[in-house]
């Protein structure tokens, strides 16, 4: 088994769309570890795209992920990365397959629905970013 960290962000909280996506979660097989919503602050969302600061969209990116909560969770299933990242789509869903979250619920690059980790050390980061030990089951 495998864990890996999602983030429903906010225009999918916004567009009432976190039930729906959590019952697909469940249904493709992922127990759910962890949850919490939390309304990102400007430096924690900075600090999770880290990795994309020289980037051009990198201050849209993070207004976008300020402008209202998210619902975090810790997703345990056999090879979880690689599942999630397949049912999540491709970034843009211009491109995502059909089938995928990202296909159904995505508005464009940007406002994308759905966060999956894309390798296990960022999937050990990211759980480790936003979960402590306690808040884990
Ligand atoms: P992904 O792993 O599919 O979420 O995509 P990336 O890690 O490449 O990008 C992280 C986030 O940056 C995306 F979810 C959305 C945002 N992004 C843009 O807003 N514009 C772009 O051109 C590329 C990414």
């Amino acid at each position: 088994m495998q864990k890996t960290f999602t983030i429903l962000k906010p225009d999918s909280v916004k567009a009432g769309h976190s039930g729906a996506i959590i019952t697909r979660l469940e249904q493709e097989g992922f127990r759910i570890r962890a949850m919490k919503m939390v309304h990102l602050t400007r430096s924690q969302a900075e600090g999770f795209y880290g990795v994309h600061k020289e980037r051009p969209f990198f201050g849209s990116l993070v207004a976008f992920m300020t402008e209202g909560p998210v619902v975090m969770m810790v997703l345990e299933a056999e090879s979880a990365i690689e599942k999630l990242r397949k049912l999540m789509g491709a970034t843009d869903p211009a491109k995502a397959d059909a089938g995928t979250i990202r296909k159904q619920f995505a508005t464009n690059i940007e406002r994308n629905a759905i966060h999956g980790s894309d390798s296990p050390d960022s999937a050990a980061y990211e759980i480790s970013y936003f979960f402590n030990q306690l808040e884990m089951s």
